[in-house]
């Protein structure tokens, strides 16, 4: 199945076949959130698996992500849909410490899908950035991203900083990432929490609404 060969293919590096692969899928009709969850992002769950039992290691699991990257960015016109009216403005970024772009890139891309404006910072990112990137674009929402349990702790930080340089009553604050939790995203006082990308968007748009009311 293309679907099975899209998740082999990434687990490979295979960058151009991924391309080739997830352009297929979709002229056969496969659905963009099968081919990103069953296909992309269930490739990146194995190469995460074998890389935690030491079976492959760092230069695997770039070329990996090299091949997730360019596999979403074949879906990513299909999922954000042009010349529609932004509903509100995000900011985004993998926080500083932290290089995994991967989940960020996706949370960005769902977000766009729901027009919502995104102004991307990267990764690796200092409060001091965030700072200067609120007062310069004015967002709804900032979208905190981190992928070790060494720097979730930024998140922390980040909305500490918000909040002394007197700005967190005009941004809502969502932070997500594989070691963070509900119960984290509370103590820290993120306005919310989401698991995976689906569901920040959902979330992102709430808030937005939320910032409007
Ligand atoms: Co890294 N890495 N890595 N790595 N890496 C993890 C995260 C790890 C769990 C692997 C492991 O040991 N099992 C482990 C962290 C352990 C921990 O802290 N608990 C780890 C480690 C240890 C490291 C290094 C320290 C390894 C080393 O050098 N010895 C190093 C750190 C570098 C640094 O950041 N300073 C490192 C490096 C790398 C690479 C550069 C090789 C590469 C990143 C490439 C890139 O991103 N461009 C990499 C990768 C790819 C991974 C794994 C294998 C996959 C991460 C990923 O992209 N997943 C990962 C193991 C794993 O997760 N299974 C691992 C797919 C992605 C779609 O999921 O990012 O979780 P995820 O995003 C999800 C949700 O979390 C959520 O939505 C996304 C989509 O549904 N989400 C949000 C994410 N952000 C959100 C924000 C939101 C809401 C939801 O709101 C704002």
């Amino acid at each position: 199945m293309i679907i099975e060969e899209i998740s082999l293919a990434l687990q490979k590096g295979k960058a151009n076949d991924v391309k080739a692969l997830v352009q297929q899928a979709l002229a056969e009709g496969y659905t963009p959130k099968d081919i990103l969850e069953k296909g992309l992002i269930q490739g990146m769950n194995v190469i995460g698996g074998k890389f935690k039992r030491n079976e492959v290691f760092v230069p695997e699991v770039l070329v990996a992500a090299r091949a997730m990257n360019a596999g979403q960015e074949i879906l990513r016109p299909v999922l954000v849909k042009s010349g529609i009216k932004p509903i509100g403005k995000a900011v985004i970024c993998t926080v500083q410490g932290d290089l995994h772009d991967i989940g960020k890139n996706l949370v960005k891309m769902m977000l766009e899908g729901q027009a919502i404006a995104c102004v991307d910072l990267g990764v690796d990112v200092p409060a001091e950035k965030v700072i200067a990137a609120i007062k310069e674009y004015e967002p709804d929402l900032l979208c905190l991203s981190a992928l070790l349990t060494t720097t979730m702790i930024m998140q922390k930080e980040i909305i500490e900083a918000v909040n002394k340089a007197g700005l967190r009553n005009r941004v809502k604050i969502m932070v997500g990432g594989a070691p963070v939790t509900e119960k984290f995203a509370l103590e820290i006082k993120a306005d919310g929490y989401a698991p995976d990308a689906a569901s920040a968007a959902e979330l992102a748009v709430q808030l937005i609404g939320e910032m409007h009311v």
